[in-house]
């Protein structure tokens, strides 16, 4: 068996991609529908709150018409089972890790079914649609709340414990997304460069193939239970 080592997993958007909810740079995906610098940007949030809002509420009402699948899964039997620590870092602003049975994720762009008041900068969970006339339960401000999830420009969450993640893992994996995104793109280089082996497991090669040690190309939901399965029984060596 692995012993207590480390392995930190970052997840994007082609981890839900079985389960039915868009990525954004595929063909057909949230990108071509909207335009970031409408929906993703403070700026765009600013020219026009109530399409943003609406454009965050149809997601939110999507999450419980979506199951977790077996990557997902997956991730949460590895966390269960390995002898050392799994920490999920996921871009992913749905609840489908937490859904599987995972307990340790990091949300670095923020979560769906989280509220932020731009006011007095609390955030709290809130599950049903945003609107403008809602006021804030903690500072009681009318038309200051929007969707917890971090746009482009914005700080993504949890920065220094992320990195201080990376510089201290045996095994970085990267699930499902496209390497499109700094900081996220850029963790495999930190990791690797403090001593971790690094793995992707993407539908194609990601914009950062070449930072990894190993890659894996296909469906997450098919190749993830088969790479943790050599994990968890020591076949995968690193
Ligand atoms: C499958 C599959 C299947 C499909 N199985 N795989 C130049 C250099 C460096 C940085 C910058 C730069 N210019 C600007 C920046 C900064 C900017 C940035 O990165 N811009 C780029 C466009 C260049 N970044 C920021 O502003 C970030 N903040 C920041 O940098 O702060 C300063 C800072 C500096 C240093 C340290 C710390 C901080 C904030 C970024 C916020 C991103 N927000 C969004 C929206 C969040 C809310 C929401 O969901 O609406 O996050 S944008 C969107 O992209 C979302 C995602 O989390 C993110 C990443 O997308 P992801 O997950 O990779 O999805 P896709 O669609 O791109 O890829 C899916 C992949 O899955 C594909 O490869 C498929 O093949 C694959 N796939 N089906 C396996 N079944």
């Amino acid at each position: 068996m692995s012993g207590s080592r480390n392995i930190v997993v970052l997840t994007g958007a082609g981890i839900s991609a079985e389960s039915g909810v868009d990525t954004f740079r595929d063909e057909g995906g949230i990108w071509s529908q909207v335009r970031l610098e409408d929906v993703a940007t403070p700026e765009g949030f600013a020219a026009d709150p109530v399409r943003v809002q609406s454009f965050y509420n149809a997601r939110r009402a999507q999450l419980p018409l979506v199951e977790p699948n077996p990557a997902h899964f997956a991730l949460a039997r590895l966390e269960r089972e390995f002898e050392g620590s799994v920490m999920i870092v996921t871009q992913n602003i749905d609840d489908l890790h937490e859904r599987a049975g995972s307990q340790k994720v990091i949300h670095m762009h923020g979560e769906l079914k989280k509220a932020l008041c731009c006011a007095c900068k609390k955030s709290f969970p809130h599950e049903s649609d945003l609107s403008l006339e809602e006021a804030c339960p903690k500072c009681g401000q009318v038309g200051t709340l929007r969707p917890d999830v971090v746009w482009f420009g914005e700080m993504p969450y949890q920065m220094d414990r992320i990195y201080d993640l990376l510089r201290h893992c045996d095994l970085f994996l990267s699930v499902g997304t496209s390497g499109n995104v700094y900081p996220a793109a850029q963790f495999v280089q930190e990791a690797g460069q403090h001593g971790a082996h690094t793995i992707e497991i993407n539908l194609e090669p990601s914009l950062g193939v070449s930072d990894f040690e190993d890659t894996r190309h296909g469906k997450a939901g098919e190749l993830l239970p088969i790479f943790v399965d050599e994990l968890l029984t020591g076949s995968y060596h690193f």
